[in-house]
């Protein structure tokens, strides 16, 4: 049986914009070098197409510095597309951008339209259910918008918290299966991965938490080996790709697709 939590025949990324150089981040260490940036980005898009998955690469969008960023903008289901209303205000305009694109790919694809924001980086869709962290980019009135729409799809909305500092729900946990959660001690301390398995991230490693499972890989970035380490005791097959660039601006290995099974 394949799981529809990290089984996909489809990505669809972004490549980095020249002004990536100035994307949004919580703590300044220096400017992306543009040059590495992509030639990490060619190596993640490798990876994903090295599992047999159909991956498309948009063009990059000057007037967007973190467009690279696709998850933010939308969340894939097998029944349809979700695009979502960012809470950074310079990334609202990146949704219209990625419409058209869901739209040739999928029957049905439903725009949150209300007052709240919700992003792609605070919803982890796990096999039963889908957690959505409240962070600073998502509030209450998104996920009650974005829930009234999976509802009907029949999924089951969990809201959770993200630790106070975190960008994003999913900048300290990743799903590795269906009864598995990668996640940081700080996280998985608020109680909300109970009910899974958990491995934690290595002290001093927090940073690689936000990982993917993506078909038979577990992709990670480069440069956390006690984490590696206990991921492939696990029996996870896991792959490395550079991040150093993405990082600066609290990006991570979810932040950089958009990963699917559309079922038309
Ligand atoms: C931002 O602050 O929005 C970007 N610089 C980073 C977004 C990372 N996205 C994600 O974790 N899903």
């Amino acid at each position: 049986m394949t799981a529809k939590s990290y089984n996909f025949s489809h990505a669809l990324c972004r490549l980095p914009a020249r002004s990536s150089v100035d994307g949004l981040r919580a703590v300044d260490t220096g400017a992306p070098d543009f040059e590495t940036f992509v030639a990490h980005h060619n190596d993640y898009v490798a990876l994903l197409r090295e599992t047999g998955a159909h991956v498309t690469v948009l063009e990059p969008l000057e007037a967007f510095p973190d467009s690279v960023f696709v998850e933010d903008d939308a969340l894939c289901l097998q029944e349809g597309a979700v695009l979502m209303r960012p809470g950074a205000p310079s990334r609202l305009g990146e949704v219209a951008e990625m419409a058209p694109h869901l739209d040739a790919l999928y029957e049905e694809v439903v725009r949150m339209d209300g007052d709240g924001f919700i992003e792609g980086g605070d919803i982890l869709t796990a096999e039963r259910e889908i957690l959505i962290g409240l962070s600073a980019r998502t509030d209450q009135a998104g996920v009650d918008e974005f829930r009234r729409v999976v509802d009907r799809w029949g999924y089951t909305v969990r809201v959770v918290e993200t630790p106070p500092g975190v960008l994003h729900f999913k900048t300290d946990c990743s799903l590795l299966d269906e009864e598995t959660i990668l996640s940081t001690k700080r996280l998985a301390a608020s109680g909300c991965f109970d009910t899974y398995r958990v491995i934690h991230t290595a002290d001093g490693e927090e940073a690689c938490a936000n990982a993917i499972r993506f078909n038979e890989f577990v992709i990670m970035p480069a440069g956390f080996p006690k984490t590696r380490e206990a991921l492939e005791r696990s029996g996870y097959d896991v792959r490395e790709v550079g991040n150093s660039e993405a990082a600066k601006l609290d990006g991570g290995m979810s932040c950089l697709s958009l990963r699917f099974s559309p079922s038309s």
